[in-house]
This record gives structure tokens, C-alpha cells and sequence, in this order.
């Protein structure tokens, strides 16, 4: 079990400079208390909105980034992994547009909101359960896709929104601290990338709570644990708005299937 400690923040009208180097020294944040449970809540019902109107329609991709569907519970289908929620949930558009969301981005200073790029504002939802599709996340680094792109590896951050309290019981975060400060090398073959689902000594567990806010940078090393328990004990959603940097790089519905996301659904 990991318990290691980390120091824990509350998000104010501006990122304070002990915030700013607690950041650059560990490459990740936590912010307790962004949202209330009633707001979380908002926005979790448009995305059941969303994933009534996917499950009619059989839609399977939107701007070529495929929707992950499996099975929860109750043996319904679901979706596990939706791109794009931004640009059909007005609640989502509303909080990108947040004073506290635009604040983010003195993180990274030239970043912008990544609305029409790489996969927008994504949303996962990981349930133990046999015919779920998405039950952990093995180790790897947001900007080794870059890679596989065959582009430039660009700063870029995560900024993760919890729907659901999250610690070792329903899988959780785990982040190895000063990873986005390694090599391109490394940062491709530090893990066999996405193989790997093993705990490792240095990495600390992100015990989070609903509404908190938990951000990285793209280049340091995560995964996302499996839940001891299943069904609704496991259940663990959360949402991330990517904050990009580089040239702008819009998709749209001609866009075509990148290849590491047809790698990750050979390997689960
Ligand atoms: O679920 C999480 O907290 C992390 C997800 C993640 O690392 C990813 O989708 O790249
Ligand atoms: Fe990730």
C-alpha cells in the first residue's frame, strides 16, 4: 500500500510561487476542493447525456479518436473512455471557460486549452467488473504520443477533475514525482510503455476526492491501479483537459486514427 505523503493545495485568485515550485520540482498538483459535489454532479450528467446518445447511435469515433466502450454492473454497455466531451456538454465549455481553469495555465506558460486537439477534454470510467474494457492503466508518459505521432515531444499538461473519490480502493493515480524532467530516451523506455501495470518503489498514490483537482505534466511517468474490490466499490471516473503548447494542431471528423491508439487497443 502506498501512504507516501505530499503536500496538498487550495487553488486562489492566482498560483502562489511555492505552488509554482512544488510543480516544477514533482511535475504534478494537488488542488483539494476545486468544485462542489453539486457542480461535479452537473457535469457527470452530461456525460451520461452524451453516453445515451453514443450507445443509441453506435457512434464509435469522433474526430478520429475512438470512443472505449464496455459494460458495467448491471451488464450495461458503457463508455470507458470518451474524447472530446467538450464539444457536446455546455457544462464542460462553461468550466474551460472558468477564471480558475484559464489560471492554470501560468503552469505552463504559453499553454492553451487543447478544445479541438489531440483527444479535447477526455473522460474515463474504470469499473472492475469481467466485460469492462477498462479496469487500470499501465505505466507511460501523455507525451510519448507525441512520439508516436513522429513529432516533437511538446510541454503539455493534464489537468485532472475527480467525479469520484479516488485512492488504492478503487485503483488510483500513482505518479513517479521528477519523471518530466528525464531524457526523450528514458521517457520512451524507462517502462515498456503501457505493458508494464507494476507498482514501483518511488511512486506515491494520489488520494484524491471528488471535485478535487489533480494536475501533471505530460512527461512524467503514471499509471492508473486496478481495484481490489468490484462493481460500484471500483468505480473510478475522472476528467482531464489537456493544456497544450506548439504549433495549434485543430482535428476535425476527416481526422484520421493515430496509431498508438490502435497499439492500445491491441494490448488493452
Ligand atoms: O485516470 C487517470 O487518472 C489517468 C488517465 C491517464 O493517465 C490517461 O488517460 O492518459
Ligand atoms: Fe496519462
Amino acid at each position: 500500500m502506498q501512504t507516501k505523503y505530499y503536500k496538498k493545495f487550495t487553488l486562489g485568485t492566482e498560483i502562489t510561487e511555492e505552488q509554482l515550485n512544488f510543480f516544477d520540482e514533482f511535475g504534478f498538483i494537488h488542488f483539494e476542493d476545486f468544485l462542489s459535489t453539486e457542480d461535479v454532479d452537473d457535469i457527470i450528467k452530461s456525460t451520461e447525456t452524451l453516453q445515451h446518445h453514443w450507445v443509441i447511435n453506435q457512434v464509435n469515433q469522433v474526430n478520429g479518436i475512438p470512443i472505449k466502450y464496455g459494460y458495467n454492473e448491471h451488464g450495461e454497455k458503457i463508455v470507458q473512455r470518451f474524447p472530446f466531451t467538450n464539444l457536446f456538454s455546455s457544462e464542460i465549455q462553461a468550466l474551460l471557460k472558468h477564471n480558475s481553469i484559464q489560471l492554470l495555465k501560468s503552469l505552463m506558460p504559453g499553454s492553451r486549452i487543447g478544445e479541438q486537439e489531440k483527444d479535447g477534454v477526455v473522460v474515463n470510467h474504470y469499473v472492475n467488473v469481467p466485460n469492462s474494457s477498462y479496469k487500470q492503466l499501465g505505466w507511460h508518459t501523455d507525451s510519448a504520443r507525441d512520439i508516436f505521432y513522429g513529432k516533437k515531444v511538446l510541454p503539455m499538461l493534464n489537468v485532472g477533475l475527480y467525479f469520484d473519490d479516488s485512492s488504492e480502493d478503487n485503483g488510483g493515480l500513482r505518479v513517479l514525482p521528477g519523471t518530466h524532467k528525464q531524457n526523450a530516451f528514458k521517457m520512451l523506455f524507462h517502462k515498456a510503455y503501457f505493458l508494464s501495470k507494476r507498482e514501483d518503489g518511488g511512486e506515491i498514490l494520489v488520494n484524491a476526492k471528488k471535485g478535487d483537482l489533480v494536475i501533471h505534466d505530460g512527461r512524467m511517468w503514471h499509471r492508473v491501479g486496478q481495484s481490489p474490490y468490484f462493481g460500484e466499490r471500483s468505480r473510478r471516473r475522472v476528467m482531464y483537459i489537456p493544456f497544450v503548447t506548439g504549433d495549434y494542431q485543430p482535428k476535425n471528423e476527416k481526422s484520421k486514427t493515430p496509431f498508438y491508439l490502435k497499439f492500445q487497443n491491441l494490448i488493452g
